[in-house]
């Protein structure tokens, strides 16, 4: 082939590239509501920076007994094409799983036993109940730091209805993998995979950080700034978001995706950690992965594993789907 007839095949090529995902990005809506009515925003098709080339020169990790080398899963820092796709834009809430828990008799969250919140899909009942009993229920079920001895049945049914209406914004947690995955089949979506949640919350050019490259205290809700409740109610820290526009994935609580633990394509890293035994949880939580080296848990690029029927208070999840529409899957009770 003679050099002009190349230059211009090259040229018209990258032409092609150049305006397939400018149409492509033009036809889809920036913002979507998912089938379980959660706000889900767009991560264009396109490059993105993945993982990184760090080292833990001073041995930190040894000190602070991480299970893990630093970094050295991350290896090497490469580039990722992805297709486009769209990501909740908060993490999956109560009252979403609720409403999963109500139409496939799923198992609930352990913990809304504890806190009364299971109360909260049979509401109704709670109208016939006698006001002694409301005032107790108030005071030592849900443990409302109020004086209820004074209190009529509607404030006492007012009160209990805003403690509801809390909860409902509060990340889903205490559900194991199984149990995510689950959800995002009933609602037509999927869990992200690593390369997905990487690039929704790192940006394309794989900055450290959600809000840019440089640690700054108190922009999630981590550690020393963490919400009185531990898990807070999504968006409630608005300094927490990605480029993209994702909330809370530094903080409150980690996340599960897809992918086992394993080394990411042409890495010279091993690990007998590594195999179909994790599962990688992304972002760090409230509490429970450790108040130290919070600046390391909060890196976009930073991975963390656990046993997949893993239930904890610091780790829920967060859905993607790859078409403004989802496609919903029968969910066999567990
Ligand atoms: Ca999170």
């Amino acid at each position: 082939m003679n050099k002009p007839k190349t230059l211009f095949l090259a040229l018209l090529t990258s032409l092609i590239s150049l305006i397939i995902p400018l149409a492509n990005a033009a036809s889809l809506p920036a913002v979507i509501k998912g089938n379980d009515g959660a706000e889900m925003v767009l991560i264009p098709a396109g490059n993105f920076v993945m993982g990184s080339n760090k080292v833990d020169k001073s041995k930190r990790a040894e000190e602070f007994g991480s299970i893990k080398p630093w970094y050295m899963d991350e290896h090497p820092q490469h580039i990722v094409s992805l297709p486009s796709f769209y990501m909740d834009k908060y993490e999956v809430t109560n009252q979403q799983f609720r409403e999963f828990v109500k139409q496939t008799s799923y198992r609930p969250p352990s913990h809304w036993l504890e806190n009364g919140y299971l109360v909260s899909m049979k509401r109704e009942k709670l109208n016939a109940i006698p006001t002694k009993r409301l005032q107790y229920i108030v005071a030592e079920i849900f443990r409302i730091d109020i004086d209820t001895r004074k209190m009529n049945k509607q404030q006492l049914l007012s009160t209990i209805d805003e403690y509801f209406a809390m909860l409902d914004n509060v990340p889903v947690y205490n559900v194991n993998w199984a149990a995510a995955r689950d959800y995002c089949d009933w609602a037509g979506q999927t869990l992200p995979t690593e390369e997905q949640w990487e690039k929704a919350t790192r940006g394309p050019s794989g900055q450290e950080f959600p809000w840019g490259d440089t640690f700054q205290d108190g922009m999630s809700n981590t550690g020393e700034e963490e919400w009185v409740a531990g898990a807070a109610p999504v968006g409630s820290y608005a300094t927490d978001h990605s480029p993209y526009g994702i909330y809370d994935v530094a903080g409150n609580v980690s996340e599960w995706v897809m992918d086992w633990y394993d080394a990411y394509p042409n890495s010279d890293y091993t690990s007998k950690l590594f195999g179909k035994r994790f599962k990688v949880i992304r972002g760090a939580g409230w509490g429970g992965n450790g108040h130290y080296a919070l600046q390391m848990y909060q890196r976009g690029a930073y991975r963390l594993f656990v046993t997949p029927d893993a239930e904890k208070e610091d780790l829920g999840f967060r859905c993607v789907q790859t078409s403004p529409q989802g496609v919903r899957k029968n969910i066999a009770h567990n």
